[in-house]
């Protein structure tokens, strides 16, 4: 079949009573009208870029209706209300999930064809917000995708940043950091509100004073006003009428609004100050499992709570109900520890400008916050000098002092054998330079505190929140990650989705486990044959990519061995390379022996500051030129990096992947959700058992799955034995040979010590990841793997397995459960 009947089947609705409401006009007609309306420009002669625009906002004029709907409801209702507080959103392209979510993709085909324009072609072209590092951004979106289409009511919200994550290019083999100016145009996506318009303020002074009732009061004043300023993006649930939003606080200058500053007479003194305001919203911090000592970081952050703490209380100020009720009709998930200064901001609020007691605020607060962590890294949790933030949030810090004095009390209380246990779980660390662990903040005041996979919940619960599990036995609980089959399996990967639809029916897009079906197909051989095809279709597309991007050409029969995920050394990129560069020794010292063609593709940025993971990247590019060039091997062996990896390009490569490397240090990666995406498009993982890896191989089954190397506790045993990387050095001849070329000018002639400090890692100081104690098993894995794809039939139906097994990993199963475990809050459809 041709992907345009795939499409057509594809974009029926459900059943008629689930088409999209039927507007007197069409789409194309809208979207002309806004060309010349919206856009003000001449409708009669149309450009690609009019038609986009003018498509944008036909669409949205569609969302937004049911949104104002959707909104009137919520109120009427009187729903209980989400909020999702996340300092990252990573949505990915919009149009496309739009037009599939309302059921218009083929009257937008029909629209653009007619002018002469190709759907593909103008989505290829739309920009990408990044305003996200990695799984976690990309983790509420998703969520925010299955609260829509679960019908939740439910709000994200975040930060309008001017730059999101930088563009990386590659140069002599380098990263090289660009800025994403992904706003240069402008975008209709986002929706601007001038008038929702918020005062946020920091440093200044706190005043005292005695209420009615003589009880001691504080005021905040003075300091540096910064406005917040509401963008909306609005989210539409799949085909359900359902459409929900994130909005987005940008920060604007308090001194615009004061008509006085301008007589000021110093003009370029008040620009100055616009500027340095506007600065809070510029730029997304491109670090990821890894923390931002700066100044502007705790800015952010307190900008984009306080500004959504007030916008909670307006809404609930407007229902006239006694504040005990606020717990009852909202609900706070605070996305990692970078919003929960939330907690004594809403304290704050509630004592110093509604004047409740103490008592009753904690209670109000206690109630209401639920916090989700997500990594384990000790030098990834959060911690702000209290110098710092006794400058900035003065009376913040007041509060957080009055928690921990009241925390501690309590503790001391229930805990009078262990006089160390205190210190352990303050708020604030002892010393010289006394910090708040804002991870201790979230903990104490939230109701919930979740990991997002089982092995992660557990190592919070054993290791690095063990204190606090004796102190909060019922706060802790686990939510598996999960991943949206729309972005994910529908969007993404047409020519699978048309041959799912056409044998389970369409209903797999919402109810993903109906996956379970394809068991019944893996022994009919002409389905496995159709799936083969997808899965070449898929290949081919991605193969072209890689000759336009990086002029290499690859064999789309080999095997795509894949690896893409942020630069970090515990998600051992390396461990991946190494590997690498013991097959192009083999190929080359026996060149007689056929060996399975194999490309290995890599992508994923490296904060800019970080170093080592820098030169990993380095290193990838230089063996690629070594190995790609190299006629010896050119036929078996290709390496790929392919720049810039974000979502789109995530879109691209998942559907087109034989093997997903997932190969971290068991402990290390809270849960990997690349891994479910890859396993759902049928790819194999080659995995290690770390974060959601163990319940991926419980669904797919242990034999469609390659686990290999340490386990956690393994990993624990072998750090408290000793662990010589140099005693694995010595008594393996082929790893030898690898790292000895590493640490010398094999792969950058001339230059022999540009990976002496990548050599030093493995080898010198203990390395904390343990590359070398795995790599034997990871070897071994790949053998297998090289060996059993050959078997096509065998590798197909291990395929047709892996997405079998993967509806756990819907993202609407983790929101049913965050919605029943934790929000107590039901769909409103
Ligand atoms: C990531 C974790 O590293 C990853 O394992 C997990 O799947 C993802 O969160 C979603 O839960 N963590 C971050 O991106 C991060 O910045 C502070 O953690």
């Amino acid at each position: 079949k041709e992907v345009k009947d795939y499409l057509r089947l594809l974009d029926k609705p459900l059943d008629e009573s689930e088409a999209p409401e039927a507007r007197n006009s069409a789409l194309g007609e809208d979207a002309l009208w806004h060309v010349l309306y919206s856009l003000g420009q001449d409708n009669t002669h149309l450009t690609e870029r009019k038609c986009y625009w003018g498509l944008v906002l036909a669409v949205r004029d569609r969302m937004l209706e049911k949104w104002s709907e959707v909104q009137r409801r919520y109120y009427k209702n009187d729903d209980k209300r989400l909020y999702y507080l996340s300092l990252e959103f990573l949505p990915g392209k919009f149009l496309r999930g739009n037009l599939l979510a309302l059921g218009l993709e083929n009257e937008a085909h029909e629209f653009l064809r007619e002018r002469g324009f190709s759907l593909d072609e103008i989505i290829a072209k739309e920009c990408e917000p990044g305003l996200g590092n990695g799984g976690l951004g990309r983790l509420a979106s998703c969520y925010m995708d299955s609260m829509a289409t679960y019908g939740l009511p439910a709000y994200g919200y975040g930060i309008r940043y001017s730059y999101g994550l930088f563009r990386q290019e590659i140069r002599n083999g380098q990263q090289v950091e660009q800025p994403d100016n992904w706003l240069h145009e402008g975008t209709h996506w986002l929706i601007p509100r001038p008038y929702k318009l918020y005062p946020v303020r920091f440093y200044g002074t706190v005043y005292e004073w005695l209420d009615d009732n003589g009880i001691l009061r504080h005021d905040w004043r003075g300091g540096d006003l910064v406005m917040a300023m509401a963008n909306d993006v609005l989210v539409p649930g799949y085909r359900n009428g359902h459409v929900n939003s994130v909005r987005l606080w940008e920060a604007r200058p308090h001194k615009e609004f004061v008509l006085s500053s301008f007589n000021a007479g110093d003009y370029i003194g008040s620009v100055q100050e616009k500027i340095s305001d506007e600065n809070i919203s510029m730029v997304l911090y491109p670090s990821d499992d890894a923390p931002e000592g700066k100044t502007l970081r705790l800015k952010q952050q307190y900008f984009f709570v306080a500004a959504t703490m007030h916008d909670m209380v307006r809404r609930f100020k407007k229902l006239n109900k006694p504040w005990d009720q606020l717990p009852e009709k909202n609900v706070v998930q605070l996305n990692e520890t970078h919003p929960s200064i939330a907690i004594p901001e809403l304290m704050r609020i509630l004592l110093d400008e509604e004047l409740l007691s103490w008592e009753e605020a904690w209670y109000i607060c206690q109630k209401l916050f639920a916090y989700t962590n997500h990594t384990v890294l000790p030098e990834a949790l959060e911690t702000w000098t209290v110098e710092l933030m006794e400058q900035l949030l003065p009376r913040h810090m007041q509060i957080i002092y009055e928690i921990n004095r009241r925390f501690l009390e309590d503790v001391r209380l229930h805990f009078r054998d262990e006089p160390d246990l205190p210190s352990r779980v303050s708020l604030i660390t002892a010393g010289p330079e006394p910090r708040v662990r804002m991870s201790h903040l979230a903990i104490v005041g939230s109701f919930s505190v979740n990991g997002v996979s089982a092995l992660h919940t557990q190592i919070l619960r054993d290791r690095v929140f063990h204190d606090f599990i004796r102190i909060f036995p019922d706060r802790f609980n686990n939510k598996t990650n999960g991943v949206t089959p729309r972005r994910w399996l529908r969007q993404c990967n047409v020519p699978l989705s048309w041959l799912l639809s056409e044998h389970l029916g369409c209903g797999w897009v919402t109810d993903l486990n109906q996956l379970e079906k394809l068991r019944e197909l893996v022994d009919v051989e002409e389905f496995r044959h159709d799936w083969e095809q997808c899965r070449l279709t898929n290949k081919k597309r991605l193969a072209d990519y890689i000759e336009k991007m990086n002029g290499i050409t690859v064999n789309p029969h080999s095997i795509f061995d894949v690896q893409v995920k942020r630069f970090h050394e515990y998600k051992r990129q390396l461990l991946n390379i190494l590997h690498i560069i013991s097959l192009y020794n083999n190929i080359r010292k026996k060149p007689e022996v056929k060996m399975q063609p194999c490309t290995f593709i890599f992508g994923g940025k490296a904060a800019p500051s970080y170093r080592m993971a820098k030169d990993i990247i380095y290193l990838i590019n230089c063996v690629a030129r070594r190995v790609n060039s190299d006629p010896h091997t050119r036929n078996f062996l290709k390496v790929i990096f392919l720049a810039n990896y974000n979502v789109s390009l995530a879109q691209l490569l998942v559907p087109a992947t034989d093997v997903s490397e997932q190969i971290s240090t068991a402990g290390y990666e809270a849960s990997g959700t690349g891994n479910m995406k890859f396993a759902l498009n049928g790819a194999l993982t080659l995995g290690t058992r770390d974060g959601s890896n163990i319940e991926i191989a419980e669904r797919v089954g242990d034999g469609n799955i390659y686990l290999f190397g340490l386990c956690e506790q393994e990993v624990i045993d072998l750090r408290r034995r000793g662990y010589d990387p140099w005693d694995i050095y010595k008594n393996d001849s082929e790893l030898r040979e690898v790292l000895d070329m590493i640490n010398s000018d094999q792969f950058t002639p001339g230059d022999p010590t540009a990976f002496s400090s990548i050599f030093n890692s493995l080898l010198s100081g203990g390395d904390p990841f343990m590359i070398l104690a795995d790599y034997r098993a990871y070897v071994e894995a790949h053998k297998r793997i090289a060996h059993e794809y050959v078997d096509r039939e065998l590798w197909i139906k291990k395929s047709i397995m892996n997405t079998a097994g993967m509806g756990f990993f819907s993202s609407d199963r983790a929101i049913k459960e965050y919605s029943e475990g934790i929000w107590d809050i039901a769909p409103d459809v």
